[in-house]
């Protein structure tokens, strides 16, 4: 990194894509000079961050996901919006880089300059990664986009990290009816304020259709994730463009009762401090590796074998680097 926090931060305020883009990559970055610098950029733009409409997007893979964002990005363009892409791609290390692959699905998207998209990094836990992508987001809005849409793979726990950044969550689901609506965890159509089949085109339109009245029957019998704001379930089809409109419309729709009753306060000061835990929790494993490694792999076999119990090995793990001195800094 050759400018400082302080030039960086200024370049990314003016909406300089290619500041931004380093500033992410400075976020991502687990060098401990960068991490200082990062916590710098990020103690100066976080003023400037905040009011985003932030939507996470979820589904698994080949369900449209790139596609609609690709679609529905440009008509948020449309409406004059500045839009940032992110992703938390837990299986991208896996898969050798997935979202990579969907950039060039968004083409349109990416050539746009009110747009920017950035895949996640591969090859770190689901913890790290979201962990930046909270950061990203921070930046981004700080940059000047006042939507963020926050992609993830329907696998594990990826959604609830995304449900803890975001505003609004939308699931996205292939036509299939009740086989498809099994295979989705109730706890994940929870979270769900929009419920949005894709691919309601051509011949998959009845099937679509009908997966629709099931979502919509399913999502009756679930308790809302806001009370009074109990989650739908629409066709889009984001090859032919039909239903965006009204997906976009009803996201908004939320988003302003959400606002309207203090719920968005209330929502973004609890993801505030469950950020705080999440801070105290990985930086603690950070340290830990750090401080206890010979430690902890001497547990980690003892546990194994069975000659230590492992509540007993995590207490003496912590105490060792509680005491060390190292651990105030
Ligand atoms: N018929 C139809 N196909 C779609 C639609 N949206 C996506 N697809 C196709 O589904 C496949 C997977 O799409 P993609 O956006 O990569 O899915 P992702 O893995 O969820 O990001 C691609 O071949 C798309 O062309 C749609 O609305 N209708
Ligand atoms: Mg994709």
């Amino acid at each position: 990194m050759t400018a400082g926090p302080a030039a960086l931060a200024q370049a990314v305020r003016v909406g300089d894509r290619r500041a931004l883009a380093r500033g992410i990559t400075l976020v991502e970055s687990t060098r401990p000079d960068h991490r200082e610098q990062a916590e710098e950029l990020l103690r100066i733009l976080l003023p400037y961050a905040g009011r985003a409409v932030r939507v996470g997007v979820s589904g698994t893979p080949g369900v449209g996901k790139s596609t609609l964002i690709e679609a529905l990005g440009l008509l948020v363009l449309d409406r004059g919006h500045r839009l940032a892409v992110l992703a938390i791609d837990p299986s991208s290390a896996r898969s050798g880089g997935s979202i990579l692959g969907d950039k060039t699905r968004m083409a349109e998207l990416a050539r746009r300059d009110e747009a920017f998209i950035r895949p996640s990094p591969a090859g770190e836990t689901l913890g790290g990664v979201a962990r930046r992508t909270r950061e990203a987001l921070v930046l981004c809005e700080a940059a000047g986009a006042d939507v963020v849409f926050v992609e993830t793979v329907g696998v594990g726990q990826s959604e609830t990290a995304v449900a803890a950044m975001t505003d609004l969550f939308l699931l996205l689901v292939a036509p299939g009816g009740g086989d498809e609506l099994q295979g989705i965890k109730r706890g994940i159509m929870e979270l769900a304020d929009v419920v949005a089949v894709n691919k309601a085109d051509g011949d998959l339109l009845p099937a679509a259709n009908r997966a629709v009245a099931a979502y919509r029957g399913a999502l009756q019998l679930m308790t809302p994730r806001h009370r009074d704001l109990p989650g739908v379930a629409l066709p889009v089809s984001s090859v032919e463009g039909t239903g965006l409109d009204g997906l976009w419309d009803e996201l908004l729709r939320r988003r302003s009762h959400l606002e309207a009753h203090g719920e968005l306060a209330a929502m973004r000061a609890g993801q505030a401090r469950d950020w705080m835990w999440t801070e105290v929790r990985e930086g603690l494993i950070d340290r830990t590796r750090h401080i206890a490694g010979d430690l902890a792999a001497q547990m980690e076999r003892a546990v194994g074998a069975g000659h230590v119990l492992p509540h007993v090995a995590a207490a003496r793990i912590l105490e060792h680097v509680l005491r060390d001195p190292r651990a105030d800094r």
